[in-house]
Order: C-alpha cells, then sequence, then structure tokens
C-alpha cells in the first residue's frame, strides 16, 4: 500500500484499489475573470495560478490509473435548486442565474460553468454537479464511491475554505479517510487557506491529512 510519509499530521497509507482523487470545482466561474467568484468580489488570479499543480495532479493520477472524480457547483436553468438564502446572499449587482460575460452565472451547461479547459473532465471520469458546497449534498456521490468500494478521498480544487473544506467535513463524516493536496488547492483569501490546512491537520488529523503533489507524486512512482 502506498504511504505518503511526509503527510502531515503523520503518515497516510492508501489503497491504490480503493482510492479516489476529487477534484473541486475547479470552474471558469471561480477561477476565471466574469464568473461568479468574481461577482462575490474576489480577485481570481490566486486561483489561477494553481492550475499548472492541478493539472500535473490529474495527470500523475490518470497515469496511476486511479479514479478521478470532478465536481461543478451549478444550479438547473430553472433555478429550482437554489435556495433562496443562496440566491439572495450578498450584495453583487451580478447574481446566481444572471447573464455575465460567460453566460448566466453558476448555471449548467453555462460556457463558464465548465471546467477551465486545462483541468477538464476526460471521458470515463465521473463529473458531480452539486448544488451546494459540500459535494455529498443533494449528489449521488456517495453512492458511486460506494458503488466503486473506495474508502480513501484526496481533495483538491476551490476555494479551500469553502468548497473544499466542506467536502472534506462532510467525507470524514462518512468514513472516509481524506487527505488534502495542499498545493492543489486555493483561496481568493490567503489567510483562509492556511488556517483551513491547519485546522484540517490539527488534533491528530481531525479532518484529515495534508500533503503537496510532488509528495502524492513520489508516493505513485
Ligand atoms: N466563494 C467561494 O469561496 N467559493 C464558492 O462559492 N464555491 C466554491 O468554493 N466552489
Amino acid at each position: 500500500m502506498p504511504t505518503i510519509s511526509a503527510a502531515r499530521p503523520y503518515p497516510y497509507n492508501f489503497p491504490l484499489e480503493r482510492t479516489a482523487l476529487v477534484m473541486i470545482d475547479m470552474q471558469r466561474d471561480f477561477i476565471e475573470p466574469g464568473g461568479f467568484g468574481a461577482a462575490l468580489g474576489n480577485d481570481v488570479s490566486r486561483l489561477t495560478a494553481i492550475i499548472p499543480t492541478v493539472a500535473r495532479l490529474l495527470a500523475v493520477w490518470r497515469k496511476a490509473g486511479l479514479p478521478l472524480i470532478h465536481t461543478r457547483e451549478n444550479h438547473r436553468p430553472d433555478l429550482s435548486d437554489c435556495p433562496p438564502a443562496k440566491l439572495t446572499r450578498g450584495n453583487s449587482s451580478l447574481r446566481i442565474g444572471d447573464p455575465g460575460p460567460m453566460g448566466r452565472i453558476l448555471v449548467q451547461g453555462e460556457p463558464g460553468n465548465d471546467f477551465v479547459p486545462e483541468l477538464a473532465a476526460l471521458p470515463g471520469e465521473l463529473v458531480i454537479d452539486k448544488p451546494g458546497k459540500g459535494a455529498f449534498y443533494a449528489t449521488t456521490l456517495q453512492d458511486e464511491l460506494k458503488a466503486r468500494g473506495i474508502t480513501h478521498l484526496l481533495f483538491g480544487g476551490v476555494t479551500t475554505e469553502v468548497c473544499v473544506q466542506t467536502s472534506m467535513r462532510e467525507a470524514n463524516d462518512r468514513g472516509y479517510e481524506c487527505l488534502l493536496v495542499e498545493d492543489a488547492t486555493e483561496s481568493y483569501f490567503p489567510e483562509f487557506k492556511a488556517a483551513a490546512v491547519e485546522m484540517i491537520r490539527a488534533q491528530g488529523a481531525i479532518v484529515g491529512w495534508t500533503a503537496t503533489t510532488d509528495q502524492v507524486t513520489a508516493a505513485l512512482a
């Protein structure tokens, strides 16, 4: 069984045949100007910067032939799966469902809702569309993991303290052994990313482990 011996707070073992990589929301809506993230008032450049690292992680994972799952945060075109509290939250002039430069904000099928081209899902890879921050809420993810016998999950994606951390906490409570790939995730707020990484691995990996893309790569070599 591969071991990431440099994982924090202590070595992480993962059975190859039961481990999936879950890449959270690497969508234009969060990473490119003109999408949902920018509409919330964020500078998206920090997120754009991790695309090469995430691409490297995906390449290593695919080369190893391991299960790769991509998520997208989005809503149906009629917004029936978007609670009013989410729709009306904040003071942005551009809200979920409004037309923006990349199509309707955070709506399924719109150009802005797709993955950034460098990180597109390949045929055969599972794509989970999710209406919430967590990847388990109102999705088939847990059934899909059960069907594949998955027990261990590596996480990357954006943003660290919002959709990634929420998904990792959901997974942890469901009994999955979780690890965050810390340079394959990013936040609009560096201090929030740093705090999320620390709180995940604190208290003896209370939510899970952390490691870098190089450390994951070395474990698979
Ligand atoms: N705003 C923010 O930081 N994140 C989100 O709204 N969604 C995700 O994290 N994907």
